[in-house]
């Protein structure tokens, strides 16, 4: 919620949802260049009056060379324009790109379009003005001033769309990030958010998958969940809805440095720091935990080093129906010593105590400003 202030403060808008949705980058540069070629040739402009055929010529020419020119650099344009600034993004879309590709190099292929939509312009001036300049002596043919005019159609053609194959690298550069960026879910920063973290396989969707309408994969085995996810979970008072909350799963988080971290690692943690106003940390109490009890508490201790300490954080112990007492006694031993909340121990396969999480993060947001 400090984000959403924070971007208020310097009066930008914080969008709903992806900034990223709906968003078409042409791949390559004949994706740019095949279109406007066709568009281009289409055009029949009308040459009534002019019966000298270089005058025709020309006339045909100019028209269709501007058309080519404005249909390349309206679609560079869009590009630019459709592209959300990195000013403007959400703070978790732009750490979820960053994770991709830097801020500097997004910024460096928008300019360079930008750049490209200029020279377009420029050179189709520059050629429209020697065409007009071709002028036929006395000694000269018609077919040969025709001619001329044909290479210097060929020329602008050619220029103009050896300005947009500059773009390749470029286009590739956008149209793979929008592609990624495109699998990040909409996040809406007027609701608040709680975030499910933890090791991999306690139980963190099968709990989003219990207590909201988000679609999650649930397995037996670690590596599932490898984006995240957002659902929504509603408070009722009789019929009444009283809240709204997002709700996010997140992919399994292990014990180890930052730079070896993998990509869906890298967005639980981006989830955690610019998204969550809650967290609800998942430790695995069974026997059947994926990773051992030091390992899980390392992990602990990563999300609160993330998610800093200024903002609730709740702690359920999962899988107590099939509880190993040696496990949860050391987790519970290890949150006393620190100083931290006992421990709300939980199943979500026999529902036990999902309430009591429910109540807490309620209670949480009623008594945080976020009402
Ligand atoms: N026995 C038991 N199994 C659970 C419980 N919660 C989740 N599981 C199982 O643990 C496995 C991992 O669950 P999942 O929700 O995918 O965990 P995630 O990796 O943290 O998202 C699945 O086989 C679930 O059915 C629980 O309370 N008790
Ligand atoms: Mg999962």
């Amino acid at each position: 919620m400090s984000e959403v202030s924070s971007n208020e403060a310097v009066g930008t808008k914080v969008r709903k949802g992806n900034p990223f949705r709906g968003i078409y980058i042409p791949p390559t540069p004949d994706d740019i260049i095949g279109p406007a070629l066709r568009k281009a040739k289409s055009i029949s402009p009308k040459i009534s009056g002019k019966k000298d055929p270089i005058l025709q010529k020309k006339a045909v020419v100019i028209t269709r060379i501007k058309v080519f020119s404005e249909e390349l650099s309206n679609r560079l344009i869009e590009i630019v324009k459709r592209c959300p600034s990195i000013e403007k993004m959400h703070p978790f879309y732009l750490a979820a790109m960053e994770i991709w590709l830097s801020k500097d190099s997004y910024k460096k292929a928008l300019a360079k379009i930008h750049g490209a939509s200029k020279v377009i312009r420029k050179i189709t001036r520059n050629c429209i003005f020697k065409i007009k300049s071709v002028r036929k002596d006395e000694l000269t043919p018609t077919s040969e001033v025709l001619k001329q005019i044909d290479k210097l159609r060929r020329e602008a053609y050619g220029r103009l769309s050896s300005v947009v194959k500059s773009l390749k690298k470029e286009l590739n550069i956008l149209a793979e990030i929008v592609k990624k960026m495109k699998r990040v879910p909409d996040y809406d920063p007027a609701l608040p958010t709680v975030v499910v973290a933890g090791p991999p396989n306690t139980g963190k969707s099968s709990f989003v998958k219990t207590v909201s309408n988000a679609k999650v994969e649930i397995a037996p085995y670690p590596f599932t969940t490898k984006n995240i996810t957002f659902g929504h979970l509603e408070y009722k008072f009789g019929e009444a809805v009283i809240r709204r909350v997002q709700i996010v799963d997140t992919p399994g988080l292990f014990d180890r440095p930052l730079e070896e971290r993998k990509e869906p690692e890298l967005l639980a943690l981006n989830a955690i720091k610019h998204l969550a106003d809650i967290v609800l940390f998942l430790f695995d109490g069974s026997h059947e935990a994926a990773v051992n009890v030091d390992e899980q508490i390392r992990i602990f201790e990563t999300v609160k080093n993330f998610f800093g300490s200024a903002k609730p954080l709740i702690i359920a112990i999962n899988k107590i129906d099939i509880a190993d007492e040696k496990t949860t006694t050391s987790i519970t031993e290890y949150l006393k010593a620190n100083g931290e909340d006992e421990p709300i121990l939980i199943s979500i396969k026999e529902k036990i105590n999902i309430d009591v999480v429910l109540r807490k993060i309620l209670d949480f947001l009623n008594s945080s400003q976020r009402a």
